[in-house]
């Protein structure tokens, strides 16, 4: 039986938060003839404006949750950026009062099989890549969830398959959807200021498995293996190579000197064909390859072509501008210290001059002592921002700048023909800058204002 019950047999419906997601969930009510009260934590929430374009008569509480009025609704809507901890919540939650998230409305809608992808790092890609691996493969596909697009607003009747990113907090309010796969790509710390320890972060991801048919996990991390799925509903990927059974049927192989991606022992595709960079990549690559084998789609010409082709999405190991013998990187979406770590070491082997990182931003509670390693594989330093300071403390060279314009100023002056200058921050971008893309592209206009001014002298 499902935890939510059909939405019409609720007399109040509900909606907490009124970003993309909760713009979705109200757009979606009123399709269905049901108008919700909605909440909103902030005086002044963003979309305050294209609700009352919406509709006018409905009703939008703002500032602190009110309990009381809370109190008034039988189930409650609530979007990921809300703590499910927040006292109004819980005692909403304690008087009998059901919370949910998107996804769980999305599960009685959804009419196709549904994939689900999760991790700390590396979600956006493999869900993009799976996307339009399968779409090579001819099938009608719909991506949505985290990366972006609020996942009912994917649903459609000719939908053959979906594909979600889900973030750790969209997984704790979800109850209800059934995967017919669900991956786990890797777990390291992040989002530590939402969860009590790193043991409830990774107890979260585990939640993709709640309800899956199949699991994928990285043989890398045994922290993501499904403890509750049999062996024969598991598939695995890994730097090891591959075997000729479930869960190991992918994995990497030197084949005559050259790294390949491989298939149940055989060779699917050579790492030096495809467009991404970086061992993470070919685990990316890998995950997307299981999740098409988990819907039985064969890994075509077609397919195999497309893969050889994508080329990753913005602002992750971006490269920007290749100038003077330095190449400058934008991996913005590196949030938090594992991502930056994969960034780091996928391109240090690439670098023959210095490897320049600027990093720094709201490190959201993260213990950046366990960044050191790979901080020493860093030739210079630059930080910025509310945490950029913490992350100094652990490597010998570096300078302090007021912003990202500063930070190209420096790190110009201290490269040498064959530098790599890197931003990849190690943290959210919240104190600086309205989102992750909103960093990466300043910092792009940084360098390309740069490279113009050097090339007209
Ligand atoms: N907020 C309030 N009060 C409220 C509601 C929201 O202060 O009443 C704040 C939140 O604390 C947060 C911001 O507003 O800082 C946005 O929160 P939201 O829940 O309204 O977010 P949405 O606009 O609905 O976007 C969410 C995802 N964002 C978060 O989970 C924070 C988007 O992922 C996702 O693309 C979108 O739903 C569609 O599914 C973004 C993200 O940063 C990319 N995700 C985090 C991550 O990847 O690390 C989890
Ligand atoms: P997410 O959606 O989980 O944030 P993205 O695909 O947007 O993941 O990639 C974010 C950053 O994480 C990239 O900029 C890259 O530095 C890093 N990254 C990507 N894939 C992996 C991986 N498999 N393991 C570790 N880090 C990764």
């Amino acid at each position: 039986m499902s935890y939510l019950a059909a939405l019409h047999t609720y007399d109040l419906v509900g909606v907490v938060g009124l970003g993309q997601s909760g713009m979705s969930c109200v757009r979606f009510l009123l399709q269905q003839g049901i108008h919700p009260l909605v909440f909103d934590t902030r005086d002044e929430p963003p979309q305050a404006a294209q609700l009352r374009e919406l509709d006018s008569s409905l009703e939008l509480h703002c500032g602190p949750l009110n309990v009381g009025t809370l109190l008034a609704c039988d189930v409650l809507i609530v979007s990921p950026g809300l703590d499910l901890r927040m006292p109004a919540l819980q005692m909403a939650r304690d008087a009998g009062i059901q919370l949910v998230g998107d996804a769980d409305i999305f599960a009685q809608y959804a009419q196709a099989p549904v994939i689900g992808i999760t991790g700390s790092n590396g979600k956006s890609t493999v869900t993009q890549l799976t996307g339009d691996l399968l779409a090579a493969a001819g099938k009608k596909v719909a991506v949505g969830g985290n990366i972006g697009v609020p996942m009912l607003d994917t649903l459609a009747d000719d939908v053959e398959v979906y594909v979600l990113e889900l973030s750790s907090f969209q997984l704790d309010s979800m109850h209800d959807l059934q995967l017919h796969a669900g991956a786990l790509l890797n777990i390291s710390d992040d989002h530590l200021d939402r969860y009590y320890n790193r043991e409830a972060y990774a107890a979260s991801k585990q939640r993709i498995y709640l309800n899956a048919e199949q699991g994928v996990w990285n043989r890398e991390q045994r922290s993501t293996a499904p403890q509750r799925l049999p062996f024969a509903q598991q598939l695995s990927f890994g730097t090891d190579e591959a075997e000729q059974e479930r869960p190991g049927l992918l994995g990497l192989a030197e084949v005559d000197g050259t790294l390949c991606i491989q298939f149940t022992g055989q060779t699917l595709i050579r790492a030096d064909e495809l467009q991404l960079a970086g061992v993470h990549n070919l685990l990316n690559a890998q995950a997307a390859l299981a999740l098409l084998h988990s819907l039985d789609v064969a890994f075509s010409p077609a397919v195999l072509d497309c893969l050889r082709q994508f080329r990753g999405l913005p602002h992750r190991c971006e490269l920007v501008a290749e100038h003077d013998g330095v190449r400058w990187v934008n991996d913005s979406k590196a949030t938090n210290i594992g991502a930056a770590e994969a960034a780091i070491q996928g391109l240090r082997p690439l670098v023959k001059g210095k490897l320049i990182l600027i990093a720094g931003g709201d490190g959201k509670g993260a213990d950046f002592s366990t960044f050191r390693e790979s901080l020493k594989l860093v030739d210079e330093l630059i930080v910025l921002g509310r945490d950029g300071a913490r992350i100094a403390q652990h490597h010998s060279i570096s300078t302090q700048v007021k912003d990202l314009a500063e930070a190209v100023q420096v790190a110009t002056s201290k490269t040498i023909p064959g530098s790599t200058v890197l931003l990849a921050p190690a943290c959210a971008s919240l104190d600086m800058f309205s989102n992750y893309q909103e960093r990466g592209d300043v910092f792009k206009a940084a360098v390309k204002q740069h490279v113009a001014e050097v090339a007209h002298g």
